[in-house]
């Protein structure tokens, strides 16, 4: 009895994947069109909720930096977006009105080479951004 009272409390921990919210931000504590946070490390099967905390912006996958395998997504404009991250890797994501200001972020899924360069062909601000991110 003992044992099977103890069996029961740990299966909600067993396999649960957690849910990650991230706020989408004109002005936010860390700057100006901005991700909080910016920088995510999370499990594969886990999910990332972003937030239309205000108005203007959305997050999509960036096609240069979508790990192998990995689908793409893009959320509307000023709507909360759910994205499952079932393949492991290093994901760029992007609002689309204001990739070029340096609105990105990134998140680590599993095990990911943590000083993998950045592709070439971001836009500078981004790639700016991306590179202060990886720093903090
Ligand atoms: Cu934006």
């Amino acid at each position: 009895m003992r044992l099977s009272i103890a069996l029961l409390a740990l299966l909600p921990t067993i396999g649960h994947a957690e849910i990650h919210d991230v706020a989408m931000l004109t002005r936010g504590d860390t700057g100006a069109m901005v991700y909080e946070p910016a920088y995510l490390e999370i499990a594969a099967g886990d999910t990332v909720r972003f937030l239309p905390t205000q108005r203007g912006h959305n997050a999509a996958s960036i096609p240069e930096m979508l790990p192998d395998g990995a689908g793409r997504f893009i959320g509307k404009i000023d709507e909360e977006l759910l994205v499952v991250f079932e393949v492991e890797g290093r994901y760029g994501i992007k609002c689309s009105p204001h990739y070029a200001m340096g609105m990105v972020m990134i998140v680590d899924v599993g095990e990911v080479a943590k000083a993998a360069p950045l592709p070439d062909a971001l836009p500078t601000r981004a790639r700016e951004r991306m590179s202060e991110i990886l720093a903090r």
